[in-house]
C-alpha cells in the first residue's frame, strides 16, 4: 500500500481499531515500511523489486509454517534514491501511521546510510535488499542495520585478478564524490598496494567529471576502474567520448548493479547521442555479484532461483520496463523471507520469556522487542532464491562475482569469478567470449620502446670499404714514392714529405672506422677526433711545409744557396702535431668525454596507434667541448689559410714536380666546399646521427681521396711521361735558374 497523507485523526482511530481486531490470532499484523526507489537518478529499481515483495508477501502469508496466526503487510515509500527524501518521508510515516516493525530498504546506499543513522531511535531494524556500499558493514555508525547485498568492495579481489590476467599493470580510477565509492576505491587502492600493479590516476568528481575525465587521457590512462552511480557512469562515458577518451584500447570497468543499457538510457541531459554512448562504452568490464543462487536448491520458501525467476517474470503485476533492474528481485524476494524469519523467531522468543505482548503490538518505545528482533535478524540463516544467507558480523558472504562485457553494443556475459571458493578466487571464463578489437588485448598504456640507433651495416660496410680502399691508394702511392724514390721527378718532389702526406691521409681514413653511435668508452670518443686531428694535421702540414721550402728559396735569393732539409719540414710537422696533440691531452685531462644517452624527442615513431618507439643514441659528451673544437678548427683554419698564402706566392713556379701549388689550390678549394657542406648539414642534421655519420665521413673520405689523388697523379705522370725538371720562377722578380746544373743537392733532397 502507498502510504498518502491522511487525516491522523482518523488513522489513530483505525489504528485502535486494528490494535483491538488484531489481537484477535490470524488478523494480527507485522508491518513493513520499504523503501523503493521508483523515480529520480542514482538507481531506480524499485519497481522490479516490488514484483518480489508481493510474491514474497503472498507465499509467507499463504504457508502455513511460518507466522501462524500473522499477517504480514507491506507499505512503501518512494525513496528517489535522495538521501534527504528518504529521511524526511520516513519521519512522516513513522509519525503518521502505527508502528512499524521493521524498515525495509533502501535500494541505494544513500538512502540506507541517511534513514539508519535515525531509524533505529524509533527502536526499528533496518534491512536493505539492495545497498552495496562498504562503509554500512559499520555498526558503531548503523547500529540497527543488517543489509543482503554483497558490499562492492567485495568485487575488487576479481577486478585485481581480471587485470592480472590481461597483464594490465597501470590503472587509473575516477570515482563520485560520496563516501560509499571512496571507500570502495580505497579499498581497491590498498589492495593494489605491493602488487605489481600501479595506480597512475585518482580522480574525484562532484558534478560535472570533463576536466577529470580529460585528466585521466593527460595520464595516458587505458584501464579506468570506476565507482559512481549511473547517471553519473553516462556523464563520465559522454566526456570521454568528447575528450576522445575511447576505442579498442581503452577498459572502463563498472558496476554490475547498474541497469542493463545504462549508457543507453536518459540521455536527456547528457549531451551525448547513443551511438556517441555506444562508442565511448564498447568494450567496457562489468564486475557484480551473481544475484541469485548458482546452486539449483529449493530454499525456505521451497524454490530454486530458475523456479523463482520464472514466476517472477510471469507474475501479473511484472512489465518488461522492469527487466532493466531485475537482477534485484531474487534479495527482494528474500528481504521479505527473512524478515518473516526473524519475526517468527522474535514470536517464540517473546513467548519463551512470557513478553506480555506480542509481537504485533510493537510500539517504537519497546526497545526490548527491537533487541530481540535485532538479535533473531542476526542470527538467521537460510538458503533464499539469492544464495545462502548468513549475518555474521564484519563476514559480508564471499559471493560469485559474475563478469560481463559490453560488446556489440550489448553486455553479454564473459564468464564468473569464483571467490567463494577458498583460498584464491579463480576466473572460469566463457570459452570465445571476449571480443577484442582485431584479437588484440588493449595494453594498460602506450608500449614505449627504446630502441638504440645504431649506424646500420648498410652504410657503415660501404663507408668502411671506400675507406680502405682509399688507404689502399695511399699505400700505393707509397709503394711509388719507394720504387721510383731514384727518378728525379720523384727526388723533387720530396718523396719523404710525400709519406707523410701519406701517412696523414691513411689517418683520416681510419678515423671513419671509429662509428659516431652506440660510444662504449672516452677512449672511442677521442679516437675518431685524433684521428681525423692528427691526420689533416700532417697531411696538410706536410704539403705546406713543402710549398713553403719552395716559396722561401724562390722568394729570397740568398737561400738558393742554403739548404733547408727534409727534417726540418718534418719537424714542422712534428710541432703542428704536438700543437695538437697538447689540444687533445688538455681535452683529455680537463674535460674528459663521457658517453650519453641522448633520446632523439623528435624521432618517435607510432606503430597504430598504440606504441610507441622513442629513438635514442650513445653519443660522447665532453663539458667544454665546443671551446676545444674551436680550439682545433682554428689550428686547421690558420694551416689552411697559410696554404693558401704559400699557394699564391708559389703560383709561378714553373716546375711540376717541386712545386704544389696549382696542387693545393685544388685541394683547398675541396676542403673547403666539403667543409661547408660538412658543417652546413650537420648543423641542419643535429639529431640525425646516422646521417651526419655518412655525410661526414663521405666528406672525408671524398677529401682524403682527391688530395692525394691530386697531389700524387701528376707525379706519376711525371715519371711515365718523364717530364722536364727544369726550374724558373717568375715570382716577385727572383731571376730563373736551373735546379738541374745547380745544386747536387737539391736533387737528393728535393728542393732544399
Ligand atoms: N541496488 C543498487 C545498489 C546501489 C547502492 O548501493 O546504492
Amino acid at each position: 500500500m502507498r502510504l498518502q497523507t491522511m487525516d491522523s485523526k482518523v488513522r489513530m482511530k483505525i489504528y485502535l481499531i486494528l490494535l483491538i481486531v488484531g489481537s484477535n490470532e490470524g488478523n494480527r499484523e507485522l508491518r513493513l515500511l520499504g523503501m523503493l526507489p521508483k523515480t529520480g537518478s542514482g538507481w531506480v529499481g524499485g519497481d522490479s523489486c516490488q514484483v518480489a515483495v508481493r510474491m514474497a508477501l503472498d507465499d509467507i502469508n499463504n504457508n502455513k509454517n511460518i507466522l501462524t496466526d500473522y499477517n504480514l503487510t507491506y507499505d512503501w515509500y518512494d525513496s528517489k534514491c535522495d538521501p534527504g527524501t528518504s529521511v524526511y518521508q520516513m519521519f512522516e510515516i513513522f509519525h503518521e501511521n502505527p508502528p512499524y516493525h521493521m524498515l525495509l530498504g533502501g535500494g541505494c546506499s544513500i538512502t540506507s546510510e541517511a534513514t539508519s543513522q535515525v531509524s533505529y531511535l524509533w527502536n526499528i531494524t533496518q534491512f536493505s535488499y539492495g545497498s552495496s556500499s562498504p562503509i554500512l558493514s559499520d555498526r558503531k555508525r548503523f547500529p540497527r542495520f543488517f543489509r543482503i547485498a554483497l558490499p562492492d568492495q567485495k568485487l575488487n579481489p576479481a577486478r585485481i585478478d581480471l587485470m592480472r590476467t590481461f597483464n594490465w599493470k597501470k590503472v587509473a580510477t575516477i570515482n563520485q564524490a560520496l563516501e560509499f565509492f571512496s571507500v570502495v576505491i580505497d579499498d581497491f587502492v590498498q589492495r593494489v598496494q605491493g602488487t605489481e600493479i600501479t595506480i597512475i590516476s585518482q580522480e574525484i568528481f562532484v558534478n560535472d567529471p570533463l576536466t577529470r575525465v580529460q585528466n585521466l587521457k593527460t595520464h595516458d590512462a587505458r584501464i579506468i576502474m570506476t565507482a559512481m552511480y549511473e547517471h553519473k557512469a553516462r556523464d563520465v562515458l559522454c566526456a570521454a567520448y568528447k575528450v576522445g577518451l575511447y576505442g579498442p584500447k581503452i577498459v572502463w570497468v563498472f558496476v554490475g548493479w547498474f541497469s542493463s543499457f545504462f549508457w543507453r538510457i536518459n540521455l536527456e541531459n547528457v549531451g551525448c547521442t547513443v551511438q556517441e554512448m555506444d562508442l565511448a562504452a564498447e568494450g567496457s568490464f562489468i564486475t557484480g555479484p551473481v544475484y541469485q543462487n548458482p546452486i539449483e536448491e529449493r530454499g525456505v520458501a521451497n524454490l530454486t532461483a530458475k523456479e523463482f525467476d520464472a514466476l517472477y517474470h510471469s507474475h501479473s503485476t511484472y512489465l518488461p520496463a522492469y527487466k532493466s533492474n531485475d537482477f534485484v528481485a531474487h534479495q527482494c524476494y528474500d528481504n521479505i523471507w527473512v524478515s518473516a524469519i526473524a519475526f517468527n523467531c522474535t514470536i517464540k522468543r517473546m513467548a519463551e520469556i512470557g513478553h506480555p505482548k506480542t509481537l504485533d503490538m510493537f510500539e517504537y518505545a519497546d526497545r526490548d522487542i527491537n533487541d530481540i528482533i535485532f538479535e533473531c535478524m542476526g542470527n538467521t540463516s537460510m538458503t533464499g532464491v539469492s544464495g545462502q544467507i548468513v549475518f555474521t558480523e564484519g563476514a559480508d558472504p564471499n559471493r560469485i562475482v559474475k563478469m560481463e562485457r559490453i560488446q556489440g553494443g550489448t553486455r553479454e556475459l564473459i564468464g564468473h569469478y569464483r571467490q567463494d571458493k577458498f583460498p584464491n578466487g579463480y576466473f572460469e571464463w566463457i570459452e570465445d567470449s571476449i571480443k577484442w578489437k582485431d584479437g588484440n588485448i588493449p595494453r594498460d598504456s602506450t608500449l614505449v620502446t627504446q630502441r638504440e640507433v645504431k649506424i646500420p651495416l648498410t652504410l657503415y660496410i660501404p663507408v668502411c670499404v671506400l675507406s680502405a680502399i682509399g688507404i689502399c691508394l695511399a699505400i700505393s702511392f707509397f709503394a711509388f714514392n719507394i720504387i721510383y724514390r731514384q727518378n728525379r721527378n720523384v727526388k723533387l718532389s720530396s718523396p719523404n714529405i710525400n709519406n707523410i702526406i701519406l701517412l696523414g691521409c691513411v689517418l683520416c681514413y681510419s678515423s671513419v672506422f671509429v662509428q659516431t653511435t652506440e660510444a662504449d668508452s672516452s677512449v672511442t670518443c677521442l679516437t675518431r677526433k685524433l684521428l681525423f686531428s692528427l691526420g689533416f694535421t700532417v697531411t696538410f702540414g706536410g704539403l705546406f711545409s713543402k710549398t713553403w721550402r719552395v716559396y722561401r728559396i724562390f722568394t729570397n735569393k740568398k737561400l738558393l744557396k742554403r739548404t733547408i732539409k727534409d727534417y726540418q719540414l718534418l719537424a714542422i710537422v712534428g710541432g703542428l702535431v704536438g700543437v695538437v696533440l697538447m689540444v687533445m691531452i688538455l681535452w683529455a685531462i680537463i674535460a674528459p668525454h663521457t658517453i650519453i644517452v641522448n633520446y632523439l624527442d623528435k624521432q618517435v615513431y607510432l606503430i597504430g596507434n598504440d606504441a610507441e618507439v622513442h629513438l635514442f643514441v650513445r653519443v660522447c659528451h665532453s663539458e667544454y667541448s665546443s671551446y676545444f673544437g674551436w680550439v682545433l678548427y682554428i689550428i686547421q683554419g690558420a694551416l689552411l689559410s697559410f696554404g693558401a698564402f704559400l699557394a699564391w706566392e708559389t703560383r709561378h713556379v714553373k716546375i711540376q714536380a717541386l712545386n704544389d701549388s696549382h696542387q693545393i689550390g685544388l685541394c683547398l678549394y675541396n676542403v673547403v666546399i666539403l667543409s661547408a657542406v660538412g658543417l652546413t648539414l650537420s648543423l641542419l642534421l643535429a639529431d640525425q646521427e646516422v646521417m651526419m655519420y655518412g655525410i661526414t665521413s663521405g666528406c672525408l673520405i671524398i677529401g682524403t681521396t682527391l688530395t692525394q689523388v691530386v697531389i700524387f697523379i701528376p707525379k706519376i705522370h711525371a715519371v711515365y711521361h718523364k717530364v722536364d725538371t727544369n726550374i724558373t720562377t717568375m715570382s716577385t722578380g727572383v731571376a730563373a735558374t736551373s735546379m738541374n746544373n745547380d745544386s747536387r743537392t737539391h736533387e737528393n733532397e728535393g728542393v732544399s
